[in-house]
């Protein structure tokens, strides 16, 4: 008995060491029999025969920069130009008001059509005219401006309309931020911590708004970290050292130091550049990966701004405040041919991120990302091959500085064909069960844009996804730094009370406080056109009993559809065990069947803000209150934090204007939906977060006569030889 245990405990080890030996020899690069590693086209060479890179511009293996300043406007929704900046800035130092000093401009961008005449246009039309929507501030009043261009004048001018002020400049932020180095508090309090300003640096978290105190000014916390010994300052914070300072005067005016014996976090650990990395990852190293395309992509963009794709045509353009807007998204009929109207426009309008710690030093931090520092200026340059695929298309963003001077925002937006080895659909049969042997599938390909926006610490990846079944995919990543607070503690065991913290020990001295993300999105849907309804399709547990259905079952569900008619009746909280679709109806257009056209919203990342709602955080932020919403189209309410968001008090959002409680059935509407994450810190997020990601989607419900990808070819060999690595059998 024993020899024989004796002799299987060898063969085991024989054969696991053998395979442990094979696998260390095994080819660092498998054998790709019929497949090319570099599609011609990916080639920088090759560019400049592909229609799509006309403009002399890279596939993405190399950024290369792209003159702007002869741009001009072919679309009615095409940003404004370099030279239609320079012109705004031009009429306003001549504007009456501004002739003395021109205001710092906070946001400058097109100010689009009324959306009846961007409808009717069609290509070769005349442009309507050109505006621009200006944000400005002048002795800390806010100004809300339109210039019109064809006339080079103001044609409105509002000031202070709602509280709040423009969103910060890279100026105010700059600035802010230096104001603590000639104040002899912030530097003895630095001395006290064996610092100094030279391995020092601060950051300038918003404000926020908690009562009177602080109105009347624009003001902004300042907080600053130690840099010595590695790039991610983040990781090693100043605890308890927090300025509040006026950013129009550049003072401190409020001085708060409880942190005195709180030490920095060590730097070790920290760095997250692959150069700084010391240790090698236990894991056997990737080959490289790409998908093939030996054709070239599938897709185009003409004019600069226009994609066209499968069956799918939208807008696309950089934003200011947004980051990224998709607009007039159509899609073609799969029986008729005719090019669909699915969605005006799409955008996140406003996020919301709250932190939950009481301390001095983090009750205000509850940011408004989009609204107080704007995402287009926080989406650098996408890196190659790393943030996108190196078949990607990159655009530029042109944007207004606070002077007023155009400038370029390179490569912040990718767009990319992606096949993650999906399937579109699929069936089989087999003769063993009567039927003739059937193999069908088709390989899912879908075309996503992409900003990555680095607010301050964080990362936001937003995503929009276009599959040929005519679903949008609206994916939000989150990546980058935590906020962290410095801890006297070193290991939970020293901590008295864990629950007095506000979240966990993630490194020596580091803890990860608990917060939310929320990204609200604007998604202007016009199905088939403009009037649409929202439905709440409820499913409505029913219950059999013997005397009215003799089958056994004592418990169904029934579908039960609820139009809206005002927009109370569409303020919605998702709940698990009261389940809803919620779909966008043309009422007067149908299918053969009957049935009208419509697409639904799929949620996803369904965390929901639990704040009281007269916190003052969640009053700025009420557009969070429900999870969906739906107001009767305005042109004035595309933002859900409001106009003005910094600062603001909450009289200007989303829940104020959905509480007039208009009528919404058969209107011209707007859908919001808030992607929602609670986040936890853990170990794994430190120095840096592995992506996190959260969807929801859009997707057809009896918008189409029958699948629409039916006839769609399936993948050959004679175009893509299969490869086959040779470790595979
Ligand atoms: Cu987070």
């Amino acid at each position: 008995m024993e020899k024989t245990c004796y002799l299987l405990v060898s063969l085991i080890s024989c054969l696991i060491l053998f395979f442990l030996a094979s696998s260390r020899f095994l080819p660092t690069k498998p054998e790709l029999p019929g497949c090319s590693l570099y599609a011609p086209w990916c080639t920088s060479t090759a560019s400049s025969k592909n229609p799509i890179f006309s403009k002399a511009r890279s596939a993405g293996l190399h950024h290369k920069s792209t003159d702007h300043s002869t741009d001009t406007p072919k679309h009615p929704l095409d940003p404004l130009t370099v030279q239609e900046i320079n012109s705004v800035r031009t009429i306003l130092s001549s504007y009456d008001p501004f002739s003395s000093t021109l205001p710092s401009i906070h946001t400058l961008g097109l100010d689009e059509p009324d959306k009846l005449q961007v409808q009717i246009w069609r290509k070769g039309d005349p442009l309507p005219p050109r505006k621009a929507a200006v944000l400005a501030l002048l002795n800390a009043h806010s100004h809300v401006l339109t210039v019109d261009l064809e006339s080079s004048r103001v044609t409105s001018h509002a000031i202070n309309p709602t509280s709040g002020y423009p969103m910060l400049t890279t100026d105010d932020i700059m600035s802010a931020a230096k104001v603590p180095f000639s104040n002899a508090e912030f530097n003895k309090s630095l001395t006290a911590r064996g610092l100094s300003w030279s391995n020092s640096l601060c950051i300038t978290p918003s404000a926020g708004w908690f009562g009177p105190d602080e109105e009347g000014r624009r003001v902004i916390r300042v907080q600053c970290y130690a840099t010595q010994g590695t790039s991610n300052f983040f990781m090693r914070p100043i605890e308890g050292l927090t300025m509040t300072v006026d950013l129009d005067k550049l003072e401190v005016v409020k001085f708060s130091d409880k942190g005195i014996g709180i030490p920095v976090p060590k730097s070790s650990g920290t760095d997250y550049r692959y150069s700084a990395q010391e240790k090698p990852p236990q894991m056997e190293p990737l080959n490289p990966i790409s998908i093939e395309q030996p054709k070239g992509p599938s897709f185009r963009i003409e004019d600069g701004h226009t994609v066209k794709w499968a069956n799918w045509e939208f807008h696309l353009k950089a934003d200011q405040r947004a980051g990224l807007v998709i607009s007039r998204a159509m899609v073609r009929d799969s029986e008729t041919g005719e090019l669909r109207n699915v969605m005006y426009k799409g955008f996140a309008s406003e996020l919301f991120v709250p932190y939950m710690d009481l301390d001095d030093s983090w009750y205000f931090k509850s940011y408004m990302d989009a609204g107080e520092f704007g995402l287009g200026p926080a989406a650098f340059s996408l890196v190659p091959l790393n943030d996108c695929p190196r078949y990607s298309y990159y655009m530029d963003g042109v944007f207004a500085a606070s002077d007023g001077n155009p400038f370029v925002q390179p490569n912040m937006i990718c767009l990319f064909e992606k096949y993650a080895g999906d399937i579109g659909w699929r069936h089989s049969e087999d003769p063993l069960f009567g039927s003739e042997q059937i193999r069908e599938a088709r390989p899912k390909v879908t075309l996503v844009a992409r900003i990555a926006a680095t607010v301050g610490n964080y990362d936001y990846i937003f995503d929009w996804e276009f599959q040929t079944d005519g679903l949008i995919r609206i994916k939000v990543g989150l990546s980058g730094m935590l906020m962290v607070k410095g801890s006297p503690h070193q290991n939970v065991n020293q901590v008295p009370n864990q629950e007095d913290m506000s979240g966990p020990l993630i490194s020596e001295n580091v803890i990860g406080v608990v917060h939310d993300h929320f990204i609200t999105f604007h998604l202007d849907m016009d199905i088939d056109g403009s009037n649409n309804s929202f439905v709440n399709v409820n499913l409505v547990k029913q219950e059999n009993s013997p005397g009215i259905n003799s089958s056994p079952r004592k418990s169904y569900l029934k579908a039960k559809r609820k139009i809206a008619k005002t927009e109370k009746d569409a303020q919605i909280k998702l709940k698990l065990y009261d389940p809803s679709e919620f779909h966008m109806i043309n009422p007067s257009r149908k299918s053969r069947l009957g049935n009208p056209s419509g697409y639904k919203l799929v949620p996803g990342g369904t965390a929901a803000s639990l704040l009281d709602h007269d916190d003052p955080p969640q009053l700025r932020s009420a557009f969070t209150n429900n999870q969906i919403w739906v107001t009767p189209y305005s042109k004035d309410e595309q933002w859900a934090g409001g106009l003005l968001v910094y600062q603001s008090r909450g009289d200007d959002t989303l829940a104020v204007w959905s509480e007039r409680d208009r009528p919404i059935e058969n209107k011209d509407i707007v859908l919001w939906y808030t992607l929602g994450f609670h986040h936890i810190p853990c170990q794994e997020d430190f120095p840096v977060m592995p992506t996190v990601s959260s969807s929801f989607e859009l997707k057809p419900v009896n918008f189409f006569e029958a699948n629409p990808i039916l006839g769609a070819a399936p993948a050959f060999e004679n175009d893509l030889p299969v490869c086959r690595p040779s470790a595979s059998s």
